[in-house]
């Protein structure tokens, strides 16, 4: 046994699952987790000593890497300082003004600590401020365990095969409208059905959660026509594509404006942090100023704000992504191309500084039912190889995969290598 696995029973007399969130207890993979001591760069060390090439990175925030010194040295500090006040700060205003200067349709942001706040706040906020009740989502999209967005819900909701959690009253649910992702037909059949109570869609502008699968050509634009015309609001959930897809986001590299955006991971530089923000009349609806209750012990803490702003200062810098960029199309280029010559059906795709893979043969992957139609034990057996390679993927054929400034070209090159030998294993 290892000292992984011995953790892990010691972890599930203590804590459901022996977890803190279902999708990093493998189970979908049919493996023990791995229990992480370090962090370095690229890299994650486990108790066992193994070291591993990190395409995870905490599920998308560290696209510095691990413990990036500048991030460290800022942390350590504002910790002189104290953790928690309770009250403004200046770093929190800092970090406010930081945050908009990416995001042009943002005229105000409040934090909140993590992106199922922000979602379910973001929502709450477009019922208040539209006075209308059903929401339109998309299937295999995941926007946190909020209650009203936990219905078709993609990441560890679609990975175990429950895609609507229990304990959701039923008259919640039925706000929540679901239509197929680049489906805009039945979003525009739910409008015309529901045209004077939709309040809003949210919607991950490429999702993230049921694997990647990217807006086809009209979707978006399509979806802010629909906001337009039925007065709607167009909430852009960009938990994982904010400084992801690109340093603007989805809304930057589509150039569609959403009403309200949705931010995480990234924002916190690795601690408890997120943010929803749009334009003025919107925002100057939330308490203080207005009707819609919303509030948070550890909204904008301190700690927090400070590796969110040493992030994000670095990631003002375009030669930056067009390192991840390159570095991101030549791992899914090297996969593409060892799946082949194994004979193995396989497609990868890339935007930005994230990845997908997919083992089938069918080009296109337009939304939940392709990718659930992939060959997922061929996924299982890919996954556990490439961990015995030393390679750290998504333990899900419905996550996605993330590159960091700190990944070398070297590293690329190991990983395509690895996958050889695992590609041939599944041959
Ligand atoms: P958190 O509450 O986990 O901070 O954020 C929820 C959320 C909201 N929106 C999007 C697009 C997201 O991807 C997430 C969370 N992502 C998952 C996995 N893709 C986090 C991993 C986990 O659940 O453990």
């Amino acid at each position: 046994m290892s000292l992984s696995q011995n953790l892990f029973t010691r972890a599930k007399q203590s804590i459901p699952g022996g977890v803190n969130s279902p999708v990093r207890a493998f189970l979908s993979v049919d493996l023990s987790p791995l229990f992480i001591q370090e962090g370095r760069g690229a890299y994650l060390i486990d108790v066992d000593g193994k070291q591993y090439i990190d395409y995870v990175l905490s599920w998308g925030p560290l696209i510095l890497g691990h413990a990036h010194p500048l991030v460290i040295d800022a942390v350590q500090e504002q910790l002189k300082l104290g953790t928690s006040f309770g009250a403004p700060t200046v770093i929190e205003v800092a970090l406010a003004e930081k945050v908009l200067s990416f995001f042009p349709s943002m005229q105000q942001v409040r934090f909140v600590s993590s992106g199922t706040e922000a979602c379910m706040s973001a929502i709450r906020l477009a019922r208040g401020f539209t006075g209308r009740n059903k929401i339109i989502k998309f299937a295999g999209c995941y926007h946190g365990h909020a209650d009203s967005v936990l219905v078709n819900a993609g990441s560890g909701g679609l990975t175990f095969g429950v895609p609507s959690s229990q304990g959701i009253p039923l008259q919640v649910s039925q706000d929540t409208l679901v239509a197929s992702f680049n489906d805009l037909n039945a979003v525009e059949h739910l409008f015309k059905r529901h045209a004077d109570d939709i309040a809003a869609i949210i919607v991950e502008p490429v999702a993230g959660n049921m694997n990647l699968v990217l807006p086809q050509d009209d979707f978006l634009t399509g979806l802010r026509k629909l906001c337009d015309e039925y007065g709607a609001l167009l909430i852009f959930d960009e938990v994982i594509t904010g400084w992801r897809v690109s340093q603007y986001g989805a809304q930057g590299y589509y150039q569609v404006r959403p009403d309200l955006t949705v931010l995480g991971k990234i924002i916190g530089g690795g601690f408890p942090a997120a943010a929803f923000g749009g334009r003025d009349d919107i925002m100057n609806k939330l308490a203080p100023l207005g009707p819609v209750y919303q509030a948070g012990t550890l909204s904008g803490n301190p700690v927090a704000m400070t590796a969110g702003l040493a992030t994000l200062t670095q990631l003002d810098n375009a030669s930056l992504y067009d390192d991840l960029s390159a570095r991101t199309q030549q791992l899914v280029n090297g996969l593409s191309q060892a799946a082949k010559d194994a004979g193995i059906p396989f497609q990868a795709q890339a935007i930005g500084a994230m990845f997908g893979f997919y083992f089938t043969s069918s080009p296109t992957i337009r939304h939940e039912d392709d990718v659930k139609a992939c060959d997922l034990n061929r996924f299982k057996k890919f996954f556990a190889g490439m961990l015995k390679e030393g390679i750290y993927l998504a333990p899900s054929a419905f996550e996605v995969g993330f590159m960091s400034s700190a990944h070398s070209e070297q590293d690329i090159i190991d990983t395509i290598q690895k996958s050889k030998i695992v590609f041939a294993e599944l041959s």
